[in-house]
């Protein structure tokens, strides 16, 4: 398929009200406008990100017939073999960023990545993924209010030193996987 111009709207769907309004601020220097959809999306099983995302993508595009973006993202932390990785989502909700501390007690390496995949699915088949990444470090103790899941645990390479959970939704935008990923969907959406 041939690049999608003047593409003003997409059809984002989540349950993560946080995703959202960050995708939101994201694109808004583009002119795209974010549609919220609420589907239970079928998510298979896999440690690829890109491989969750451009499946749930397809399948909800397809049910929907309509095109759809899906993303799936997640927290990597070197030490622990990159989990939580593609459970981060059931992780958070189960141990939190306490449990993570206390599995990350002691130990000395504490770098680790977060990963945004973001599928776009139009309803004949086609799905293209962009992909985001953010390096950084575990920090010792949970700093900031601001974001959300692991955002208070997060010292992004590319910052100052705060956790994302200190830093204002257009500060960690700037430099999230998120940000990159979805600013990669923007140029291509509008022929950039
Ligand atoms: P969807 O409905 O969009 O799938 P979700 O919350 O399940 O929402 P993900 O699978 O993309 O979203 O992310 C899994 C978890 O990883 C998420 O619930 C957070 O706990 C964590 N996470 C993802 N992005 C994050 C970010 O930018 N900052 C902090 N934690 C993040």
């Amino acid at each position: 398929m041939s690049r999608r111009n003047y593409v003003n709207e997409i059809n984002f769907v989540t349950g993560n009200k946080h995703k959202l309004e960050e995708v939101k601020h994201i694109l808004e220097p583009y002119g795209i406008s974010v549609k919220r959809v609420t589907v239970d999306k079928l998510e298979i099983q896999s440690n690829d990100l890109c491989e969750i995302a451009e499946y749930s993508a397809k399948i909800v595009a397809e049910r929907l017939r309509i095109p759809v973006v899906v993303e799936d993202a997640g927290l990597f932390i070197e030490a622990l073999n990159g989990f939580p990785g593609p459970y981060s989502s059931y992780v958070f909700k189960t141990i939190g960023n306490e449990g993570i501390l206390k599995l990350m007690r002691g130990v000395k390496n504490r770098r680790a990545r977060f990963v945004s995949a973001v599928a776009y699915a139009s309803p004949n088949g086609f799905v293209k993924v962009f992909i985001g990444v953010t390096e950084g470090l575990i920090s010792i103790e949970p700093r900031g209010e601001y974001g959300f899941g692991f955002d208070p645990i997060f010292i992004p390479y590319e910052g100052d030193g705060r956790t994302f959970g200190e830093m204002t939704l257009d500060e960690k935008s700037r430099i999230s996987h998120r940000g990159k990923a979805f600013r990669s969907l923007a140029k291509w959406l509008t022929g950039h």
